[in-house]
């Protein structure tokens, strides 16, 4: 049995459960709030979540990253997220970086906002925002007329994209520029695992910072 710690509206919760969702894997979700907070951070004093429990073998996975190649190797399905060949996977694992170090730094626009006045960050945030720009240009050139960021087929770079994307572009707008991302989000959000998570993330939503 998997058990998945995450939030309904965390990014990197959603970038494991559209993982989960397009192999249609079994799992229980528990949601990280005050009641099991102390549960959660007995199991990973880092705090940062999500992480998978599997009872069957026996061990607990933390960064999600590392719980996709789990799944991916103990709990195949159709959708296969890392590539056999050495360098496609190489590919994979080169934007899955990439979109997480967008996931992290979207989420300090995020954080800025819900800080006590007089301990905002305006400098951290136009840095964050520069890097983001950076990000989305890397993007842009490399998705060329791909269908998924790595090549034809959707991988563990593309969970960590949809994402990353979809809160990036709230914090960080594309302003009209970069088209093949605009595009590339939409196809993600019509996949039916991104779709459903997002769907439902709508009850907690207000819960979002500037929601
Ligand atoms: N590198 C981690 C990042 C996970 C992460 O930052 N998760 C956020 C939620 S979306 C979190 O735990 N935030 C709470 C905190 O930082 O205290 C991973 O890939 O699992």
């Amino acid at each position: 049995m998997l058990t998945l710690y995450g939030h309904p509206i965390s990014s990197y919760t959603w970038k494991v459960v559209i993982a989960l969702y397009e192999n249609a894997t079994p799992f229980e979700s528990i949601t990280v709030d005050q009641d099991t907070y102390p549960d959660f951070i007995a199991k990973w004093p880092m705090g940062k979540f999500p992480i998978l429990l599997d009872s069957d073998r026996k061990t607990m996975i933390t960064e999600t990253s590392v719980i996709i190649e789990y799944l991916d190797a103990y709990y195949p399905g159709r959708t296969r997220f890392i590539p056999t060949d050495m360098d496609a996977a190489l590919e994979v694992r080169r934007w899955d970086r990439v979109f997480d170090h967008l996931n992290t730094t979207m989420s300090k626009i995020v954080v800025d906002t819900i800080r006590p006045e007089g301990q905002r960050d305006p400098y951290g945030v136009e840095e964050a925002k520069r890097a983001i720009r950076g990000i989305y240009t890397v993007v842009e050139a490399q998705l060329g007329d791909r269908a998924f960021v790595a090549g034809d087929s959707f991988t563990l770079a593309d969970c960590a994209a949809g994402p990353a994307l979809w809160y990036g572009v709230r914090n960080a707008p594309l302003s009209g520029g970069f088209p093949r991302i605009s595009a590339y989000l939409e196809r993600l959000k019509a996949r039916p695992s991104f779709g459903r998570a997002l769907k439902e993330s709508e009850p907690l939503f207000h819960m979002y910072p500037g929601a």
